[in-house]
């Protein structure tokens, strides 16, 4: 890829104050064969991939992505130089994939991402899908560019989008970020009427403790007193 070269002499400065933010999706689809395959016992093909969350072409921004796979995979450590920013392959067994995205501004850090390849579908939800459906585990991101530089800044302005047709994902994230904020709410409920009937309790301990405290002054300054009344 050609990069604009002029951005005059402060070029390999950052902008100041300048926070751009780019969401991205990043998972996998998986596919079960049906069975498990004689010659080397996979059961799944499956695609790891990153990808924008907008129709956006990464690449004018994005240099490289490394996926680091599971040490049973020959040559584990696969890298992807242009989009999509995908690897598919086969296996029988989930693990961590490591995926690592560098950008073409050597200022700005790679940044990593941690995804557990999933294969099989959770007890909890609807079964198992039947063959030949595919099974979808992705994560929505930001990757957040503090004061990039002019060269960073410009790349990242400048996408393109990647299809002139609707660019939509397999995750419905805006009823996802619904659901999360409920439950959020719902446990911020829950959590602040915790603290109050903890906070009734420890005002009654409070006031329990001292009352024996004045029945202990009480009986140290006149114990006669207090047998008399009792205590
Ligand atoms: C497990 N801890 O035991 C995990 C490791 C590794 C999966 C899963 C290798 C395929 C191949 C493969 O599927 N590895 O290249 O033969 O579940």
């Amino acid at each position: 890829m050609s990069l604009p070269t002029d951005f005059g002499p402060d070029s390999g400065g950052r902008v100041k104050g300048l926070v751009i933010v780019k969401p991205i999706v990043y998972g996998n689809i998986a596919r079960y064969f049906g069975k498990k395959r004689e010659e080397d016992g996979h059961t799944h093909q499956w695609t790891v991939y990153v990808k924008p969350y907008a129709n956006e072409d990464m690449s004018t921004y994005i240099k490289k992505v490394h996926f680091k796979l599971h040490e049973s995979y020959a040559n584990p450590n696969r890298i992807v130089t242009k989009p999509p920013y995908e690897l598919t392959e086969t296996g029988w067994g989930e693990f961590e994939i490591v995926i690592k995205i560098y950008f073409h501004d050597p200022n700005e850090r790679p940044v990593t991402l941690y995804h557990i390849l999933k294969l099989f579908q959770s007890p909890v939800s609807e079964g198992t899908p039947p063959v030949g459906r595919a099974l979808v585990s992705e994560s929505y991101e930001e990757i957040v560019f503090q004061e990039p530089t002019q060269l960073m800044q410009h790349l990242l302005n400048n996408v393109k989008p990647i299809t002139n047709s609707q660019w939509t994902h397999d995750t419905n994230f805006e009823e996802k970020k619904e659901k999360t904020l409920e439950r959020v709410i719902s446990a911020q409920t829950k959590v602040r009427g915790e603290i109050s009937d903890l906070k009734e309790k420890l005002q009654l301990a409070k006031e329990t403790i001292s009352k024996f405290k004045d029945e202990i002054a009480k009986l140290q300054n006149n114990p006669a007193s207090s047998i008399l009344s009792g205590i």
